[in-house]
């Protein structure tokens, strides 16, 4: 099995390049995340945002698997499926889901942003999708799991948490809003839910690594954003690294082969929390609008930055990455000078490229160095060869200090717009 991670906070393209790999797979799996996660792919001239379905539906042999170590929100994988009816696909045939993972109730969305709104300026800037508190009830061991969907006694399963999440909200004197409206909804998709494939996914995933078909699991969100490793507590509730996809899907650390890492150009991160080299100036706005970064789930503006090489580092040594794709190279196209944060700075003076960001970046200043910027567009190249070579400098620059190989260059968001090294 072949793992794909984002090394930065998210946002990085992983649905495009899942969808660029799929061909070579028979399986796509999602470990961890949920509805929080937008992956976007465009082939066609069309653009699709998945959340909660694995980016490899699209390729009508692959088959998907929504692992145990997903968090799902009913109400909104219905409405994924309504938005791809015109694609007809077999559902039942090419999708599969975990009667282990978790399951979102309306709920679980108030408690989000009651605990948001009781952090008032040290809020973690969630989605608001429910992701923290569903899985805090996973490890507190009071969740509702899909397969319990299946008990005859799911309802009053249900109304039990419903009632210790109302005594949460009442103590934080939050409202519960149109939750009948909510849970009206809710029901409606718990009906739809029990017509799709509900397995012992772990199963399936291992048979295929057994009888030698090839695996990908998608990661979601980023390696920045781990609940572990990331820059906690401003991270989100799930393991988003490499090893999140052993207990994420019930498979062997012995089963993994490559660990694809994929990074923008760039940095972007969206909610709150460290970011050292974010840019508050026209340089950082101009690479939100060419970039287009906007939450994919939220629409909300993304902040914006040059690379940050100690960052990106850390990603890589807690992921065990072999290699590294680079995304949205294109959105440099316009800058005459590119930044690259390649040390930080601390407090005592000292510079280093080894360390953690914690919840601030207090005392952290970032070193850079300066390239050429290749100043062109890259539409039609369709060959490495053919990149500027300030863009060539720039990859050379990247894969000597992450001693990893980059393979991969996007130029685009289209399935065409990816040059292979
Ligand atoms: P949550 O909702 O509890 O997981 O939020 C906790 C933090 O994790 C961040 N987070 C994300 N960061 C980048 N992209 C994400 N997906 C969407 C997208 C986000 C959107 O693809 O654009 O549309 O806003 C994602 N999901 C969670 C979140 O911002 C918090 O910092
Ligand atoms: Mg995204």
């Amino acid at each position: 099995m072949d793992v794909l991670l984002g090394l930065q906070w998210g946002d990085e393209g992983k649905g495009k390049v899942v969808d660029y790999l799929a061909p070579s797979y028979e399986m796509v799996a999602r470990f961890q995340g949920g509805p929080n996660a937008g992956h976007t792919l465009e082939f066609d001239g069309i653009k699709h945002v998945l959340h909660q379905i694995p980016s490899g539906i699209f390729r009508g042999n692959i088959q998907n698997i929504i692992g145990n170590g997903v968090v799902l929100d009913p109400v909104v994988l219905r409405k994924e499926i309504k938005n791809l009816e015109k694609f007809n696909i077999d559902f039942n045939k090419n999708m599969a889901i975990s009667k282990k993972a978790t399951i979102i109730l309306p709920t679980h969305k108030l408690l989000d942003a009651a605990y948001e709104k009781s952090k008032g300026d040290k809020k973690i800037g969630s989605t608001l999708k429910g992701i923290g508190p569903t899985y805090q009830d996973k490890i507190g061991r009071v969740a509702l799991r899909v397969g319990d969907m299946l008990s005859p006694d799911f309802k009053d399963k249900y109304h039990d948490l419903v009632e210790r999440h109302k005594s949460i909200l009442n103590y934080y004197d939050f409202g519960l809003q149109d939750l009948a409206a909510l849970e009206a909804d809710f029901f409606e998709a718990v009906t739809f839910f029990k017509s799709l494939r509900l397995v012992e996914t772990e199963f399936e995933v291992n048979a295929a690594i057994k009888s030698g078909k090839k695996v990908l699991a998608e990661g979601a969100q980023g390696s920045l954003l781990d609940v572990d490793f990331g820059s906690y507590p401003f991270v989100t509730s799930s393991s988003t690294m490499a090893a999140g996809a052993c207990t994420g899907l019930g498979v062997a650390p012995s089963t993994i082969g490559e660990v694809f890492g994929i990074f923008k150009a760039y940095c972007t991160r969206v909610g709150s929390g460290p970011f050292p080299t974010e840019l508050f100036d026209a340089v950082g706005e101009q690479m939100r609008k060419d970039g287009n970064e906007f939450g994919s789930t939220t629409g909300r503006a993304r902040r914006c930055g040059w690379i940050d090489l100690p960052a990106l580092k850390y990603s890589i040594m807690i992921n065990g990455v072999t290699q590294l794709f680079m995304m949205k190279a294109d959105v440099l196209n316009g800058f005459e000078e590119i930044k690259i944060c390649t040390e930080y700075k601390l407090g005592d003076g000292n510079q280093t490229d080894q360390q953690y960001l914690n919840g601030t970046t207090e005392g952290i200043e970032p070193v850079y160095e300066t390239l050429k910027g290749w100043n062109c567009s890259l539409d039609g190249i369709d060959d490495y060869e053919k990149f500027p070579d300030e863009l060539k400098a720039y990859v050379s620059f990247l894969e000597k200090e992450l001693e990893v190989p980059i393979k991969m260059v996007s130029v685009g968001p289209d399935r065409k717009q990816t040059i292979l090294k």
